[in-house]
């Protein structure tokens, strides 16, 4: 059925007559129906995706570019006076992940159908996903986010499975989302769910029994990790995730005609960082049940499992206490001293084991040591854990690791996002870069073209023009479309370094108050959401509102600078705010951020990087060229030196200059106090000047030179659209289907 025929049959009505809301429920429809008609990847060997998270954002107009219906549906609904822009925004996003490891994830998915590759996802289905954030006296507080409306993407399965837990058994139902790649081949995410979840124990923002497991298994993304009750949450989230998508992989094996003993020839599991590593133990549990011997249960597992490390910071390293595991999944304890057994065979270096002294699981050591495959995402991250965070493994097994360097999918991030720019694209060097991502460097053949360059430009200032207005509406905030805009999204952590950030605008605001003002005008704009129990997460957001407060209301200030911080960052945000971008943010302090993928997404739509060389950055910075980029900041080596001799102290830097120490002490300045908590603020500035973990005041002067530098550069306009333009043509590399392929060729070797 067409969309006329299908507004008629639901609603009785022509498409000038429906609402928003009837379109998109009929647009939706249309699309399940085209979709499920599209050819499934098939093949014999199918990868896993195994995952906590899927943060895949809104999906209409994702199917409707990847089945090549946009344009089309675009205009009919131009035509009857409708607007497509306008009916996407009634879908709710689902909000299925943190950032960067779940947005990952979905990109893999949308390349992996794209690639015709025998793929799915699996992982839960979170019913209010991560928090809704709302700021109300500069302050963040969490409320739920639903998304499940009685029609959504979601499609029940009849496939259920029982999950045992330490006294307890659960059903698990698995629901599918169908993904299309571009071209229309399609895949399936599998979200496992709990069938007796209860929305309605949520209480108060976002509070509720902790303990009432058979209710709240699925209603939240790892909603609070601060406790003993949280991380127990967690583990039975882990493990039912695990289990269902174990059996669900040994069954499809069986029926494309394994006999298990050869599983490894039918499936592929590619483990998320260590959020599924109890995937290996289930799974040799579960041939074991099916007749298997421990030893070739072992080795079958151990042939058809890959890890994807995405982290060195050890806060984030999960490692479980025993006494957590034996209380919820008693069945794995076995198996668990079973595999550290034959490791302290083996080895005598106690770091590799998997139990340590103080009776915790290394959920790492499992994978590495029982997978085949140990990866990082980005050239830099991958030797880290090489010569130093891993090293003790890479002795034992230099031939598992390897690097894959994130990328992104074009289709969201350029074609969806940013139609204009595509389009500007296409004019030039026709649509082939649409399915190959390298031709985008044919561009370097306008690098000189001023009218080309003009025309670059003008498309900038209308995204720029899109997103004040959006702004205006929904936050009442004006902003300046001819001032740069500076903008760093992403999730608050301190090693991000988003108060480093908050410092240069201090900065910034004291040479304006002394008369020294910026050539072009200024507009920073951040966007983060903080974990519900990471309190210097929370101060530093508190520090940006306030200063959002004090700066935009300074008349002698404001024409010269301001300060936004979006309400709620999520991937439907970062769809506006990326295409306004002239400057983005990757300040992270070196060795730290293990890729960054927002970097591609900028780079990608023209925006240059203010950055430190960590990450993929180090990457972006060797193909776009340095004049393409501005890097400051110690090198991760350095500041891997500074660690291990423990010789930073915050506090030498703030007492030798004053300028560190002028925009550190405003933090607890009168004008901000009147505004802000004097808690919140004492407690960030007593953090900044007696630990900063993360080196802030470190890389704080050589961030204001540099950033100064872009400022002044920017000034100049059509050097500022070469910029541009290179950054947009080397961003190729980044594209999620080169990662996917590399996998494939390297890992996962699907026919
Ligand atoms: C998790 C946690 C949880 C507990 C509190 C502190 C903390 C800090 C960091 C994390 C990160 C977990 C893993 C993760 O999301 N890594 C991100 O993965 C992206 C995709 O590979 C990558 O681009 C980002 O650099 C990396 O931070």
């Amino acid at each position: 059925m067409n969309l006329a025929e299908i507004v008629k049959h639901r609603c009785k009505k022509s498409i000038q007559e429906c609402t928003n809301q009837e379109l998109y429920y009929a647009l939706a429809e249309m699309v399940k129906g085209m979709a499920q008609k599209k050819e499934c990847n098939g093949g014999k060997k199918r990868l896993y995706y195994i995952s906590a998270e899927f943060l895949i954002g809104k999906l209409l107009s994702n199917h409707l570019i990847n089945l090549g219906i946009y344009d089309e549906v675009n205009a009919l609904l131009e035509q009857n006076g409708k607007s497509l822009r306008e009916i996407e925004e009634i879908e709710p996003e689902p909000s299925l992940g943190n950032g960067g490891l779940g947005r990952l994830a979905a990109c893999f998915l949308d390349s992996i159908a794209t690639l015709g590759l025998n793929g799915a996802g699996i992982g839960l289905n979170y019913h209010y996903g991560l928090f809704r954030q709302v700021f109300k006296d500069n302050l963040q507080y969490e409320t739920p986010n639903p998304w499940i409306e009685k029609e959504s993407w979601l499609t029940p399965t009849d496939k259920v499975y029982p999950v045992l837990f330490g006294g307890f058994q659960l059903n698990s139902r698995m629901y599918d989302i169908t993904v299309t790649g571009y071209g229309g081949h399609t895949i399936q995410l599998h979200l496992f769910d709990v069938e007796t979840v209860d929305e309605g124990i949520v209480k108060e923002g976002i509070s509720f029994d902790k303990e009432d497991i058979a209710k709240n298994l699925t209603l939240f993304l790892y909603p609070d990790d601060s406790d003993e009750k949280g991380h127990l949450l967690r583990i039975y989230q882990q493990y039912f995730m695990v289990s269902s998508g174990a059996r669900l992989i040994l069954e499809e094996a069986v029926e494309r005609g394994s006999n298990l003993h050869d599983l490894s020839d039918y499936a592929v599991i590619q483990i998320n960082d260590t959020h599924p590593t109890m995937v290996i133990p289930e799974l040799i549990r579960l041939l074991m049940e099916r007749g298997i011997l421990i030893d070739e249960a072992i080795q079958i597992v151990s042939k058809t499992c890959a890890y994807t490390n995405h982290t060195i910071l050890a806060e984030a390293l999960e490692t479980w206490p025993l006494r957590y595991l034996e209380k919820a999944v008693p069945q794995l304890m076995p198996i668990l001293y079973e595999l550290d057994n034959r490791v302290r065979q083996k080895f005598t270096d106690q770091s590799v084991c998997i139990i340590d002294a103080e009776k915790r699981a290394h959920m790492a050591h499992i994978d590495i040591h029982y997978g085949y495959s140990v990866n990082g995402v980005a050239h830099l991250h991958t030797e880290i854990l090489k010569n130093t965070e891993l090293n003790s493994f890479y002795k034992i097994y230099p031939e598992k690791f390897n690097n894959k360097t994130n990328g992104i999918t074009f289709r969201r991030w350029l074609l969806h996002c940013n139609p204009q720019l595509t389009d500007f694209i296409e004019a030039k060097i026709g649509p082939g870069f649409k399915k190959d991502a390298m031709e985008l460097l044919k561009l370097e053949a306008f690098q000189n073209d001023n009218a080309v360059l003009k025309e670059l430009l003008q498309i900038k200032i209308e995204s720029k023009k899109e997103l004040k207005d959006y702004l205006k509406k929904t936050q009442g905030i004006e902003v300046d479309e001819t001032s740069i805009f500076d903008i760093q999204i992403k999730r608050l952590h301190e090693y991000k370094r988003q108060q480093m950030n908050a410092l240069y605008v201090i900065h910034k605001y004291f040479e304006i108050k002394s008369g020294k003002k910026p050539t072009v005008p200024i507009t920073v704009i951040f966007g983060a959401k903080a974990a519900p129990a990471y309190v210097i997460a929370k101060d530093i957001i508190h520090l940006i509102l306030c200063l959002q407060q004090f700066i935009n209301q300074d008349p002698d200030v404001s024409s010269y600078l301001k300060v936004v911080m979006v309400e709620n960052y999520n991937v439907t945000l970062a769809e506006k705010l990326i295409p306004a971008a002239d400057i983005h943010e990757q300040i992270s302090l070196a060795s730290k951020e293990a890729s960054g993928t927002g970097n591609m997404k900028f780079m990608l739509n023209g925006a240059v990087a203010i950055g430190t060389m960590d990450g993929a950055n180090v990457e972006i910075a060797e193909l776009a060229g340095e004049d393409n980029i501005y890097i400051f900041g110690e090198t991760s080596d350095a500041v891997i030196s500074h660690y291990k001799k423990m010789d930073y102290s915050s506090k030498e830097f703030y007492e030798k200059d004053a300028d560190i120490k002028q925009a550190v002490d405003f933090i607890v300045s009168d004008s901000l106090m009147k505004i802000g908590n004097r808690e919140n603020l004492e407690r960030l500035y007593h953090e900044l000047l007696n630990k900063d973990w993360f080196m802030t005041l470190l890389d704080l002067k050589s961030y204001i030179a540099e950033k100064d530098r872009a400022m002044k550069e920017y000034a100049n306009r059509m050097d500022w659209a070469k910029k541009m333009l290179a950054n947009i043509s080397k961003a190729g590399y980044f594209s999620s289907d080169r990662t996917i392929s590399q996998y494939n060729e390297e890992i996962w070797k699907l026919s």
